[in-house]
C-alpha cells in the first residue's frame, strides 16, 4: 500500500522517514503539492488540507502542520511558526523573551497529523515540552527553532541532537507513531 506525504518540507520527509521506517507493508512517497492552508488551529489547517488534498488526488495521503508554542507570549508564533521563522527568526524570539527567567520560558511543539483515504479522515497529535534557551546553539543538526528549543529531561537543544535523537522524543514522532498504531491496525 502506498501513502502519499504531502509537504513542501524537506527536514519533515527527512524525520517522517526516521519514524516511519519500520511500517511494515507500506511505501510513504513524499510529493510536494500546495493546498490552501487557512488561518486557524493545527487541527483545522490539517483537516482542511488534507480533505482539499484527498478530493484532488483520491489516494491515501497526510499532512502534518506543527508549530511552536511559547506559553508566556501566550502560545506565539503558534500557528503563524514559518512565518514568524523567516521574519525576526530565532534572534527575534530571543529578543522577545529577554526579561523571561525560568519557568517563564516554557514552551512547546505540537503536530497534527491529517490522514485521509476511502474511510475519510483521522487527526494524530503529539506534544514535546520543554524550554525556549538563553541563546541560539546548535551543532549544525535541525531546523527552525530547533536551535533555541530544550525539550524536558535534555540540557541540549534539538539542533544539539542527531535527527534520530530528536526524532525519538519529537512532537512529530509522537503523532506519527499515533497513526502509525492506527495503519498497523488498518492493514492487520
Ligand atoms: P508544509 O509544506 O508541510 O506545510 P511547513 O514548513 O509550512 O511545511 P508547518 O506549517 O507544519 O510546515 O510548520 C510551521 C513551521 O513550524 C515550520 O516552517 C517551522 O518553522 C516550525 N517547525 C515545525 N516543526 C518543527 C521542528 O520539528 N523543529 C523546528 N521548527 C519546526
Amino acid at each position: 500500500m502506498k501513502i502519499y506525504f504531502a509537504t513542501g518540507n524537506p527536514n519533515k520527509v527527512k524525520e517522517a522517514e526516521i519514524i516511519l521506517k519500520d511500517l511494515e507493508g507500506i511505501k510513504i512517497e513524499a510529493i510536494n503539492l500546495p493546498y490552501p492552508e487557512i488561518q486557524g488551529t493545527l487541527e483545522e489547517v490539517a483537516e482542511f488540507g488534507i480533505k482539499y488534498l484527498y478530493s484532488k488526488i483520491k489516494k491515501p495521503v497526510f499532512v502534518e502542520d506543527s508549530g511552536f508554542f511559547i506559553e508566556v507570549l501566550k502560545g506565539f508564533p503558534g500557528t503563524y511558526s514559518r512565518y514568524v521563522q523567516e521574519t525576526i527568526g530565532n534572534e527575534g524570539i530571543l529578543k522577545l523573551m529577554e526579561d523571561f527567567k525560568g519557568e517563564e520560558r516554557r514552551a512547546y511543539f505540537k503536530s497534527v497529523v491529517g490522514y485521509c483515504d476511502e474511510d475519510g479522515v483521522k487527526l494524530f497529535k503529539g506534544v514535546v515540552r520543554g524550554w525556549v534557551s538563553q541563546e541560539i546553539r546548535s551543532k549544525g543538526y535541525g531546523f527552525a527553532y530547533d536551535s533555541i528549543f530544550i525539550p524536558e529531561g535534555e540540557n541540549r537543544t534539538f539542533a544539539e541532537m542527531t535527527r534520530e535523537e530528536k526524532s525519538r522524543i519529537s512532537h512529530r514522532k509522537r503523532a506519527l507513531e499515533e497513526f502509525k498504531e492506527y495503519l498497523k491496525k488498518k492493514l492487520k
